[in-house]
């Protein structure tokens, strides 16, 4: 009789946070495709399995969930990071990170690392913002310079379509400290402000990469947490039937 399959289970979990539209999926996309769709479908894999080093890392995205039926508190259960993502041309989607999102992060981990990440920073800046193209793509492919209309008014790269930054870096530096303080972890040794706050745009990779391994080296310790506190490292996809797609599954 053949052996039931097994997968390695991931060391850790990392998830992805926001409003709808601040680019969640596209950063996603650009960490691990090196690529940006203009039009990319929200609706799919809820996780994307990374190996970093030794270890495997499951990001979780979430498959347009937040606009069609709200995200449970499931979501973040046993989250070592959560990556709390606005866009920095609408102030208002900050802002919901506080009202809406924050109280999901209940279930993550009491040791849980946050980001706060402002995506679409290419929209508001012509030149420091721009990354080379990545992997062969094209200029226009990668980091197109003609305004692409996209219905959701996020075209960028042309420099008379920039739009007002909302979101100073400010901004978002007082919103993780007073995550902190919701979490009840000021006192504790977290890390700065300046080392979690990023500006990102998924559109020319600035500050991606940065980003997502930043975060990894950071949750390491967590996972050699779990590690020593034995937990199986295998899981039996004969049991968990685990939809067939290879990158992602379903939650
Ligand atoms: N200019 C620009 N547009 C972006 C960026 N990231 C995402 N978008 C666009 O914003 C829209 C929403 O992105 P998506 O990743 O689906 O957002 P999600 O709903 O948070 O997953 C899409 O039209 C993307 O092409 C970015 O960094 N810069
Ligand atoms: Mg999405």
């Amino acid at each position: 009789m053949p052996e039931p399959a097994k997968m390695r289970k991931p060391d850790v979990k990392v998830v992805i946070l926001g409003d709808m539209n601040v680019g969640k999926t596209s950063l996603l996309h650009r960490y691990t495709e090196r690529k940006f769709k203009d039009t990319i479908s929200t609706v799919g894999g809820a996780f994307f399995l990374k190996q970093w080093g030794p270890y495997n890392i499951s990001i979780w995205d979430t498959a347009g969930r937040e606009q069609f039926h709200g995200l449970g508190s499931m979501y973040c259960r046993g989250a070592s990071a959560v990556i709390l993502t606005y866009d920095v041309t609408n102030w208002q989607t900050l802002a919901e990170l506080e009202d809406r999102f924050l109280s999901l992060t209940d279930t993550a981990n009491s040791d849980c690392i946050y980001a706060i990440v402002g995506n679409k920073a290419d929209l508001t800046d012509s030149g420091t913002h721009r990354a080379e193209p990545l992997d062969g793509q094209t200029e226009q492919e990668g980091v197109g310079t003609e305004l692409q209309p996209t219905g959701g008014g996020v075209g960028g790269g042309d420099p008379a379509a920039l739009l007002q930054k909302q979101v100073s870096q400010e901004d978002a530096r007082a919103l993780y400290n007073r995550v902190l303080r919701y979490k009840g972890m000021e006192d504790k040794a977290c890390p700065p402000a300046e080392r979690l706050c990023f500006e990102t745009s998924a559109k020319t990779g600035y500050n991606v990469d940065e980003l997502f391994e930043t975060i990894f080296d950071m949750v390491l310790p967590s996972i050699l947490k779990k590690r020593s506190q034995g937990t199986p490292s295998t899981i039996d996809l004969e049991e968990c039937r685990v939809p067939k797609s290879t990158k992602a599954g379903c939650c």
